[in-house]
């Protein structure tokens, strides 16, 4: 492994994607500066596991399903768990990677990952996010909850992020420091978003060509909407938003 490719750790954080782990998985792996890609399989029922140890990733599992913030810290442990078995890292001066924060469903698109390790890289942003085109898949939200996490941001930073909701993110150690622990469930992007902030550090938010599958309209997609929904708002009022004192 090259000194560049030990600069990144993709930690891929999931939950039955067995039909589209692999091709991320393999895109991520392509990433030049990608040293080594953590699989965390957040309680599939489906064959995710096999079919990401497959592809080439590291592979852990959660036995019942923990959510994504779980899935993240996971990941993140593994990655570090990894660079110490590499003799990487010591006890007196770690040598940390960034952290490449990828969604399981970006399947060949996630090739396009690369734009956001740059910045942090160099050192001119602590965090990057990518945001994302129009998806050749419609959503069937209605915008609710990413307005819910714009504003909570903007009126706890003073940030506006024009995709708060994004996944894929590179993370430094100092940025992943500053938010732990993370945010419980899908509150987590979020709230890094705050607490990268609050610490004094840079974000970035970075175009990005992805594609990936965009929860629909039906009950399923409600209640994934739902359940973000409830993850922002804790998130946020956790860490002094509250909306109700405004006139
Ligand atoms: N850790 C974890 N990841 C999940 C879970 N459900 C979905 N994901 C992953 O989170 C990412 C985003 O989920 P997705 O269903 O595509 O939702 P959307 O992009 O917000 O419409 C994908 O990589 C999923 O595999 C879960 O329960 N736990
Ligand atoms: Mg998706």
């Amino acid at each position: 492994m090259g000194a560049l490719a030990a600069q990144v750790s993709a930690v891929i954080p999931c939950k039955d994607e067995a039909d589209r782990i692999a091709a991320t998985v393999r895109a991520v792996a392509a990433l030049p500066q990608v040293g080594r890609v953590v699989v965390v399989d957040d309680g599939s029922t489906d064959d995710t596991s096999r079919v990401a140890r497959e592809a080439g990733a590291d592979v852990v599992r959660h036995d019942r399903n923990r959510g994504k913030a779980a899935a993240l810290e996971t990941g993140a442990a593994r990655v570090r768990e990894l660079e110490r078995a590499d003799g990487q890292a010591d006890a007196v001066a770690p040598v940390r990677s960034a952290l490449l924060f990828v969604d399981g469903d970006l399947q060949e698109t996630a090739a396009n990952l690369g734009v956001l390790t740059q910045a942090v890289l160099d050192g001119s942003a602590d965090m990057t996010i990518a945001t994302l085109p129009a998806q050749i898949t419609a959503g069937g939200g209605r915008g609710l909850v990413v307005n819910l996490a714009r504003g909570g941001i903007q009126h706890l930073t003073g940030f506006t992020a024009v995709q708060p909701l994004s996944g894929m993110r590179c993370v430094g150690p100092r940025a992943f420091d500053a938010a732990t622990p993370l945010a419980r469930g899908w509150g987590v992007e979020t709230a890094l978003t705050v607490d990268v902030l609050r610490a004094g550090l840079t974000v970035l938010e970075v175009p990005c060509e992805l594609q990936h599958r965009v929860s629909g309209s039906d009950w399923r997609g409600q209640l994934h909407r739902a359940g973000q929904y409830r993850d922002v708002w804790l998130a946020l009022v956790a860490r002094g938003w509250r909306p109700w004192h405004r006139g």
